[in-house]
């Protein structure tokens, strides 16, 4: 006990381009799916926390929109929360993709870096893509564009160096209190990740087709005792009448895969019976409503 190190814990938000891997990185940390994923790049736009518990530490990871430039508003809303995390946070980690090397997008996200006292890690992800030649040259190309506090290649779908990068962060956490109990993983409202995993599917099934405007309202969770079984109620949103029958399908097929699938994940996830009810609404513009935003859970 006498030469026990002091609890350890900090706050470290997850910054890159879109499709990096960054959602699949916090999803392996955590072991739970919570951070939907999928190949479409903006698919995260909701800070969502995964909390990683040791005996020596805990780490709350927050999985941030994809900092890029703005092109309308919810963009700007994007950015803005980005921007805000970056400097509320004890460590930022820079998630690139090993198989596409610099890019604009780096370059605007390493000026807003420029912008914060924050330490950087520089997580080379995708390893698993490239040869270690190419490898070296990228860490070569990176160290001159900023000065990383690390830097660090990984696997996040093939777990390859994921512990290194793990003991790494801990040992440079601040001494601090464990914030949340071992056993919770995220303190977002199982109403939220309900919603992400029917987005995920909508976007997984319609490919092109469907852009990621779509949003998904709960509109009821229900726990009936009788029958151990939980009823949810849910709408999809679109923005234009033309995608209405794309997303419903021919008789319907699509919306039940839909829905077939998202119960699958929502019964994994609150380890019950579900019964979802799938609904869809055309709601024109609503992106650059900020308003309505607001009405979808966004949050500043
Ligand atoms: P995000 O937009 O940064 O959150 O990226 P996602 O986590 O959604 O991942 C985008 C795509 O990259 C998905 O198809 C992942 O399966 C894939 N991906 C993520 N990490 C790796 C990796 O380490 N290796 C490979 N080969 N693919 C990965
Ligand atoms: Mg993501
Ligand atoms: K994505």
């Amino acid at each position: 006990m006498t030469n026990k190190q002091q609890y350890k814990s900090g706050f470290v938000s997850i910054i890159g381009r879109p499709n990096v891997g960054k959602s699949t990185f916090i999803n392996r940390v955590i072991g739970q799916k919570i951070a939907i994923m999928s190949d479409k790049p903006q698919t995260t736009r909701n800070k969502i926390q995964g909390v990683y518990t040791t005996n020596d530490a805990q780490i709350i990871f927050i999985d941030t929109p994809g900092i890029h430039k703005p092109k309308h508003k919810l963009g700007d809303f994007m950015m803005k929360v980005a921007q805000n995390t970056l400097k509320e946070v004890d460590l930022v980690l820079f998630m690139i993709n090993a198989e596409e090397g610099y890019g604009r997008g780096d370059e605007f996200i390493i000026e807003r870096l420029k912008n914060t006292n924050t330490p950087v890690y520089l997580i080379i992800n995708k390893i698993d893509k490239v040869h270690p030649d190419e490898l070296l040259v990228l860490i070569d190309q990176y160290k001159q564009l900023y000065p990383f506090e690390e830097i660090i290649p990984i696997s996040a779908l093939e777990g390859n160096n994921i512990d290194t990068l793990l003991t790494q962060i801990e040992s440079f956490l601040p001494e601090g209190p464990q914030y949340y109990p071992e056993d919770q993983v995220t303190d977002h409202p199982e109403r939220f990740i309900i919603a992400e995993l029917i987005r995920e599917k909508v976007l997984h099934l319609t490919r092109e087709e469907i852009p990621h405007s779509v949003a998904v309202v709960i509109d009821s969770i229900e726990k009936r005792e009788n029958n151990h079984a939980v009823y949810v109620a849910a709408t999809i949103i679109i923005e234009r009448d033309s995608q209405k029958g794309i997303i419903i399908g021919k008789q319907g097929k699509m919306l039940k895969e839909v829905g077939q699938r998202a119960r699958i994940d929502i019964e994994a996830l609150l380890g019950s019976k579900v019964f979802l009810e799938l609904w869809v609404k055309v709601q024109k513009d609503w992106r650059n409503k900020m308003s309505q935003l607001r009405d979808y859970g966004f949050r500043e």
